[in-house]
């Protein structure tokens, strides 16, 4: 069990606080708007209306809970989680630990194939129904990609070009949190406070809660669960991207004692290893100078995984 620390540990509930949700249905410029503002103060928004079929969602539920729910000896075969499998409880090499199992694959078609036939009974089935989840799933996070770029009057497709680039190094989780075998008066982590380290990430899950998000006072928010909505998570890569115009957020995940199961699907969109990346022209201004040097996704990545799930990482890429 991972305990919290104390002084980052509060769930009270600010009356004030609304999470920050986005209508894709409205008005281009206003949607544009207000992504930008909820970037630029949580590094998070919910998403509605996003057009999404809900069969897409439904059906990679369902592959879900049938992975989730065979014996533990078949699931091992599909293991381990690095760099892409099954994986339960182990998060990363350097000894972080959660209270989940999960499924890591690339979000490319041809590996979800290959590994589909460790996973599943139907690999075609599983193998089409992931794919064809994490291609939506992308598209609307090119869509997401497109209106950060407009409401930040950047070019373009200067942002979901990278995610848009054969060579992406996007990946997809699904996680599984058991309902908690034991009761316990204070709250248990189920996967410790971290942020993303890609430029976003699109998160859906049933409706079962847990996940958190921290504000910028250092507090943690619950965000309630809805099967229909997208969650959107900053990382660290779109930090840099906007010269820390938008924060990636700091979120984890509380497990629950109420007898019912969290299944969450995460997609992370990842430019390629060799991508070049710094501050956006646009973002840099004689008000707000350069704070990040040019660096590779590969080069980040690595540092990335040879830290602690918690470790606070970007500040190695600031100028001095
Ligand atoms: C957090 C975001 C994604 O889930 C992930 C995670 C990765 C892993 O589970 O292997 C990491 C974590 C994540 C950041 C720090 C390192 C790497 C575990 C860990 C301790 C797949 C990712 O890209 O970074």
């Amino acid at each position: 069990m991972l305990a919290p620390s104390p002084a980052h540990f509060s769930t009270r509930k600010s009356p004030a606080f609304r999470i920050p949700t986005i209508d894709m249905s409205l008005d281009r410029y206003l949607v544009c708007h207000e992504i930008v503002q909820a970037c630029e103060e949580y590094g998070f928004f919910k998403l509605v209306n996003h057009g999404i079929p809900d069969h897409v969602i439904s059906s990679m539920e369902e592959e879900s809970y049938g992975f989730f729910s065979k014996p533990a000896r078949e699931k091992q075969e599909a293991g381990p989680p690095s760099p892409f499998g099954y994986g339960c409880k182990s998060i990363g090499l350097k000894g972080d630990m959660g209270e989940l199992e999960y499924i890591l694959l690339e979000a490319k078609p041809a590996s979800i194939s290959r590994r589909s036939t460790t996973m599943s009974t139907d690999p075609n089935k599983f193998s089409n129904v992931v794919s064809e989840y994490v291609q939506t799933v992308k598209d609307l996070s090119c869509e997401v990609l497109d209106l950060m770029a407009q409401g930040l009057q950047l070019t373009d497709k200067s942002l979901s070009c990278l995610i848009k680039d054969d060579d992406n190094d996007s990946c997809f989780r699904v996680n599984h949190y058991p309902p908690l075998e034991r009761t316990t008066s204070c709250p248990v982590v189920g996967f410790g406070e971290h942020c993303d380290p890609q430029i976003l990430t699109v998160l859906r899950s049933n409706h079962v809660g847990g996940l958190q998000i921290c504000s910028k006072d250092n507090r943690w928010i619950s965000v309630p669960p809805h099967p229909a909505e997208f969650c959107v998570l900053v990382g660290d890569v779109l930090q840099v991207l906007t010269n820390k115009r938008f924060n990636s957020v700091r979120h984890r995940v509380l497990a629950n004692s109420n007898q019912q199961s969290r299944i969450s699907m995460m997609y992370f969109g990842a430019p390629s290893p060799t991508a070049s990346l710094s501050p956006l022209q646009h973002t840099v201004s004689p008000h707000r100078p350069r704070i990040y040097r040019t660096f590779t996704w590969g080069e980040y990545k690595k540092a990335v995984y040879s830290g602690r799930l918690g470790d606070r990482r970007l500040e190695f890429l600031e100028l001095a």
